[in-house]
Parts: structure tokens; sequence; C-alpha cells
């Protein structure tokens, strides 16, 4: 194929899948009718990129669906499923879709497979776990059903699956597994199993699969670069070389997410037909790579992870440059899967048409890779309208009002190192011991509680005007005030107002900070049947108006005890958000954290003592190669720095961080320089204190002493236990006392029941002390 896609949005244009799946757990539809709905969006999506010019005969329309994740899907194609749910398997191993969605979200004390981070997307995987036992085997044929089903619609579709190198380099380890099995050992025993599914695919007619690599990019994974790039040689040695085409489809191994580096000349060495680079976050290959000329390299020109209107000009430059490598042919295509992006920016009637013409959604980037497609076989005189139109948008964003604002620009300029740093801890410590006068072992909450299905239902009926501004806060200042009562019932030392203004921690500063547009239909997968809509960061950033500081004060105002101000920070407003790609990350952190320095300076002259700035995300934004990260740690740090530092010594910065993996950044939670740090430490039983204090960390933390996670209500007993733990390890007076994340996605219920165990536990570890 001259044009294709690495893959397309697989939860609908309107969440169509979300509801279905979501309906089927709540026992509300049948699994036939979960089918039924999944079966018209793969036709929906095949029918749609027909339309918009792939080609239906060729196989570059992509079969790249799945029910909640596609490498839980690849972990039922291998049959891979972890002893805790054997009773959930046939007699082939297959998983029906109720056994699929246990083994996704868990039962009982059976612990769904662990979730985390893809690459550097804000999507999240299921962890497959992979022992010296583990048993392979060729258990689901749903690839070979779904290219079958588009065959019958007269679609010849390219099915997609994660590849066997990337699918072991991603598992962890069995609980059981000796401490020096690595899952990649299981290789030779794995290949068997995609072999059947290449010799099925092959037997249906497949033309084509694409196997997806995206650990050859990476070197934040367990398995190191020679072990990784020795798995592919042997890997597409069984895959490619010994079995031979037609008993399989040809493979096109694609590499999404970052540079292939020293992974592609390995990959041209070995026998599959096409190579999909990235050429978005990698750099085309500058000299002919031995092995390329008998094979076709897809180029991912269009990016597949953010949401710019490509500049068509500069894109076929690249193309063209690609002719000199000696690749047998060379295809158009996206850096990504498209599932990073939504629909379609027809879908957005009231987004403001000049920067909807900037944009390119998933159908828009379809017609892009269509246009260079034709670009390459009829020559750049063919798509001369088109490139002419793509240049004009890139200029009119360009030229934008409100792209780029001087006094925005003349604040940034002006910046001296001194608004980049608070002085010196020690004095801060006491300043703050001296006015916040808290009890030992502080204790506290994330800053969000349960959204409430009446909450939901007010922020809705607001924003389609059926609540009148006066009447909407007046019910967020009820549940303001529901939320202090609990707390100061239940005996909290420091206080939140809850959150309940707040749809999302992102959207909600994009909605009230000038530079963003948010949409109506942006839905974006992050986990499961769960979205987000990333906000759109396409101009300079400021703040036009005080945004927290009525909320806090209003809050403030209800107790003596002190209330927490709470913003979300630059990194993670970024890392959750489609930003601009016209200037380094780190300049549009710095006028966000400029943003975000003067509501906390408000905060701090409304008498707001404690300010809480939270960095999720912190972590998510690490390049995916080791050379890369000094330089993201440095601008990610300092953009902290600067929205933090604007404050007196004896006001007190908290921020939360949500990955437990502290280890590989904890060099930058110490640059953040925060005053309280509040972690996720209950799953890892607070294993995380001991690294702290082996790292003669000064300041005060907050290992999560629950998890959030999971609706159950752990005992007084448990959290004495890690309580008692923590404090000898580290000094009583760095260490708080809190759950491990926000509550907002938990009920009331267990909300009060876990709080209240958590204040008897640390009022039993304060009597010891
Ligand atoms: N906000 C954003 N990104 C995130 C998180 C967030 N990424 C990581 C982390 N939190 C986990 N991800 C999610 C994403 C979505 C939801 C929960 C956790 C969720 N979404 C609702 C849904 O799909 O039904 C829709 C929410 C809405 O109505 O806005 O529950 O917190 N940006
Ligand atoms: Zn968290």
């Amino acid at each position: 194929p001259t044009g294709s896609v690495l893959g397309y949005p697989r939860i609908g244009p309107r969440r169509e899948l979300k509801k279905a799946v979501e309906a089927f757990w709540a026992g509300r539809s049948s699994a036939d009718e979960v089918e039924a709905t999944a079966a018209e969006l793969r036709r929906r999506t095949r029918t749609r990129l027909a339309e918009l010019g792939l080609r239906t005969d060729v196989a570059a329309i992509p079969s790249a669906f799945s029910f909640y994740d596609h490498v839980l899907d690849a972990t039922a194609v291998v049959g891979a499923v972890p002893a805790r749910f054997a009773d959930l398997v046939d007699e082939r191993g297959e998983l029906d879709l109720a056994g699929y969605s246990t083994v996704a979200r868990g039962r009982g004390d059976d612990l769904p497979l662990e979730m985390t981070k893809w690459f550097d997307t804000n999507y999240h995987y299921l962890v497959p776990e992979i022992g010296p036992e583990t048993e392979f085997r060729y258990a689901s044929d749903r690839p070979v059903r779904e290219f079958v089903e588009g065959l019958a619609d007269g679609v010849t579709t390219r099915p997609v699956l994660v590849g066997p190198v990337t699918y072991l380099a991603l598992a962890k380890p069995t609980a059981d597994a000796p401490a020096d099995f690595s899952p990649i050992d299981r290789l030779p025993d794995l290949l068997p199993v995609y072999a059947d599914l290449l010799r099925d695919l092959a037997a249906a007619g497949a033309p084509w699969v694409q196997l997806d690599e995206p650990a050859l990019v990476s070197d934040s994974i367990e398995v190191p670069t020679e072990r990784l790039l020795a798995a592919v040689v042997e890997a597409y040695r069984a895959l490619a070389g010994e079995l031979e085409r037609p008993q399989r489809p040809a493979i096109l191994v694609a590499a999404p997410y970052g540079d292939l580096g020293a992974g592609l000349p390995v990959l041209a060495a070995t026998a599959v037909e096409a190579i999909g680079i990235d050429l978005v976050k990698g750099a085309a290959p500058t000299e002919a790579v031995p092995g390329l000329e008998t094979k076709t390299l897809v180029a991912g020109v269009i990016d597949g992870h953010n949401i710019w209107r490509a500049d068509l000009d500069a894109k076929l430059a690249i193309l063209e440059q690609l002719e000199n490598l000696g690749a047998a042919a060379v295809a158009v295509g996206t850096s990504t899967s498209l599932f990073h992006v939504p629909h379609d920016t027809a879908d957005e009637p009231n987004l403001d048409p000049t920067l909807r013409s900037w944009l390119a959604f998933a159908d828009q980037k379809v017609g892009e890779v269509v246009t260079l497609a034709e670009g390459i076989v009829e020559g750049r005189e063919a798509i001369h309208e088109a490139l002419l139109e793509a240049s004009d948008a890139v200029a009119s964003r360009r030229g934008a009002a409100g792209v780029v604002r001087p006094e925005v620009r003349e604040r940034a300029a002006g910046l001296t190192e001194d608004a980049f740093g608070r002085g010196d801890f020690e004095q801060r410590k006491a300043a703050q011991t001296t006015r916040l006068n808290l009890p030992p072992l502080p204790t506290t909450t994330i800053g969000s509680f349960p959204q409430t299905p009446e909450i939901r239902k007010a922020r809705a009926a607001h924003a389609k005007g059926e609540l009148t501004d006066a009447q909407y806060e007046d019910e967020m200042k009820a549940e303001i005030r529901r939320v202090v009562e609990l707390q100061e019932r239940i005996g909290l030392d420091v206080l939140v107002h809850g959150e309940p203004e707040r749809n999302d921690m992102v959207q909600y500063f994009a909605e009230n900070l000038d530079g963003f547009a948010v949409t109506e239909n942006g839905w974006v997968q992050s986990y499961g049947s769960r979205c987000t809509r990333p906000s759109i960061l396409w101009g300079d950033v400021s703040r036009p108006a005080p945004i927290t500081v009525g909320w806090t004060t209003y809050t403030q105002s209800l107790s003596n005890k002190p209330v927490k101000g709470m913003l979300t920070g630059p990194v993670t407003i970024l890392a959750w958000s489609f930003v601009r790609d016209d200037q380094p990350l780190g300049d549009t952190a710095n006028q966000v954290a400029l943003a975000l320095r003067d509501e906390i300076v408000d905060l701090e002259a409304a008498g707001i003592a404690i300010i809480q700035v939270d960095e999720p995300a912190l972590r998510e934004l690490l390049p995916l190669r080791a050379q890369d990260h000094a330089a993201y740690l440095d601008w990610s740090v300092r953009s902290f720095r600067l929205a933090t530092s604007g404050v007196r010594p004896d006001t007190q910065i908290h921020t939360h961080l949500c990955y437990s993996e502290f280890g590989q950044i904890m060099g930058a939670i110490d640059g953040l320089d925060a005053d309280v740090t509040s972690i996720e430490a209950a799953r890892s039983k607070m294993e995380i204190v001991e690294d702290i204090a082996a790292a003669g960390y000064p300041r005060a933390v907050g290992p999560g002493v629950y998890d959030i996670h999971s609706p159950r209500v752990p005992s007084v007993d448990e959290m004495t236990e890690l309580l008692t733990g923590a404090v000898k390890a580290i000094a009583v007076d760095q260490l708080w006392v809190n759950p491990d994340c926000g509550l907002k996605t938990r009920r009331y219920e267990e909300t009060t029941a876990s709080l209240e165990h958590m204040l008897t536990a640390t009022q039993a570890v304060r009597a010891t002390l």
C-alpha cells in the first residue's frame, strides 16, 4: 500500500463502545448486544477509512479493534491468562467477553492485571504476567474472525497485533518466578503461537499483518537494548525467515513512539516485508540501510499523537529524501496508531473555525496520508492545491492573534534565576511549623472527594444553561460545606474543598486560562472504557482572572483548620493536553507556570497557608530514550519551581505524584523542592519510604497508606502496621498521613470508613511516639 495508518480510534465517535461495555458490566445488556455494537463500529471504521481514500484491496485499512486493551487482546490470543483466572477459559483456552472483562477488572480477591502507562502517552495497558510455567497456546482466533468479517464486506484489512518481542518486554514476571527470570526468556515458547496465528491469517486470505514493536524505541524497559535486539532477530527469523509465504501474510513491523535507532538495521536484516518508522519523534536515516532494498519503508510522517494539521510540503520533502535510502518502496503512514486523537474535527461545531482549520483529528490525518501518497506516486504537481491549503493553514496559525502575545513573551524573557527557587528549606520548615502548628503525623487527603451523581448532574445542567451561575455556585458551596463537616468530624488536620466544581483536573484549568480550547466530542481512550477530552493548548497562556481563590477562601471561612489550595502543575497540564508544536515544550511549560504562579500568590494573599500543586504526570512525559532524560527533567522541574516559588517561606507547598516508580525520578522529585510530597505507595506496602530514607531525602513525604483504586476498606490494623514501619524508617517530622490518590472515583460509603480507619491508626501510632 502507498498510504496507510497504523491504527484508528476504537471507542467510537460518540463513545459507543464505552457505553456498550459499561452496560454489559452493569448487567443491562447481553454479550451478544455488545458484540453487535462492536461489529457495527468495526464496519463503520472500514467504511469511513475507505471513504477517506484508503484502498480496500491492498490491506491499507487496519483491523485494530479492541474491547478494552490491545495488550490484553494479545494475552487472550496467546492464552497467557494468569492462573487465578484459569476457570474463566474454555477447552481451547479462550476467554468469553465476561471472562475477558474479569481479567481486566478483577473479582473479589483476584486482582486484575496491573495497569500501566503505554510509552509516553496517557493510555494505559494491562501488564501480562508471564512466568517460567506460563503455558502459551493459540487460544483465540479473534483477529482472523475480524479479518474475515472485513472480507465479507469487501474490504481486505491488515490485522494489527502487539508483536512478540514487545509483548514479552512489557510483561512482568509472575509472583513465584525465580529472581533471575525475565519474561523475554520465554520467546522461543511464544513464537510458535504467533506462527500458528500467522498461518491461520494466511489461510483466511490476509495478504498483510502488522506487528507493533514499540519496545524497540524505548530505553525505559526492563529488558536491555542488546537483549531486545537479539530477541528481534530470533523472533523474525522464526516468523518471517523460517515461516515462508504463502504460509504467512507479508509482515509489517511497526516501531511507533520514538526513534528506532539501532533497531532499523537489525530489522532490515530480517526477512520481514515492511518496516514502519516514526518520523515525528524519530529522525529519518540519512544513509542507505543494508537489507532495505527488499522492503517497504512505511514512513510515519503524520503525527498520530497530536492534533495539528501537517505542513504537507515539509512532509513531502522528507518522503522524497527517503527515496534515496534504497528501500524497495516508500509508503506513507502515521507515526503511531491514531487512537490517541479524536475522530473528526467536523464534529466540533462550536470550536472557533480558525482554530479548527489548524487541526487534524483522525479522519483529517487519514486524508493527509492519502494526499501525500498521491504526491509520491503522481508527483508534487498532482497535489499542488492540497499543499497550498496546508501551507496556508500553517501560516494562518503562525500569524494568528493569541498565538504570540508580546506581554506573555516579555514576562517569560524577563525572568531571572531567583524566580526559580524558594531559598533554604530548613528556614521554611521552621516558619511553617510555627505558622501551622500541626500535630505529629499530620493527616490530610489528596484533594478530590467523591463526585456524586448529584454533582455531575448540576455541572451538566449548568453547562446546558439550565442552572444559573448563582444556582450552580450555591449547589457547589453546599457540597463544600458537607465535605468540610465530614473532614472535621473524622478529625483530619489539613482540609480540602473536595473539588466538586472540577470535571477533570486539567480541563478545569484549560477552561479558565487563555491560550486553551476545549472540545465537545474529542474523547480519547485513557484505559478500558475510560476516556478523557484533552484540551488544546494553541496559544500563549495567561490567566485572565483568579480561578480557585473564591472556592478556597470560602472553604477556609468554614473551618479553623488549614485548608489546602489545590492546583494542577504545569507538566501535568501539558501532558494531558494537545500542546502546540511550534515551540519547545519548556517554553510553553513556563507560560503555564507563570499563570499558576499568579494563582498561588493570590491564594497566599487571601490567607491560604498550604497550596498543593499536583504533578501526577511528571513521570509520563519522561522521554523514552535515556539520552533525553536530563534535558526533560531540567525544564519540567524548572517549570514547577517557577510556578511555586513566588510565595513566602511560611507558606507550605505540597505536591502529589501518582506513580510509584519513585526511584527513576528521585532526582527530579528532589529538584521540585516541594515542602511535602504525597505519593502512591500503598500497593507497594510503603517500601518506598525506605528508598526515601536511604536517599537522604530531607523534606516531608506522605506515602499513601491505602489504595484508593479499589472500593476495599482497609482495616485499622493494616494501616497502623504500615505507619509503624514508616516511623521506624524515617524521621517522624518528615511523615504525613494520607490516602494514595484523590477520592473522586470512590463512593462516600467506603471513603468515610477508610478515612475513619486512617485517623484511628494515626492516633494509635501518635500515642507510641
Ligand atoms: N485526567 C486526565 N488524564 C488522566 C487522568 C485524569 N490520565 C491518567 C489518570 N487520570 C487515569 N485516567 C483516567 C481517565 C479518565 C477517567 C478516569 C481516569 C474517567 N473518565 C470519565 C469516563 O470515561 O467516563 C469521563 C470524565 C469526564 O466526564 O470528563 O473517569 O484524571 N486528563
Ligand atoms: Zn494520584
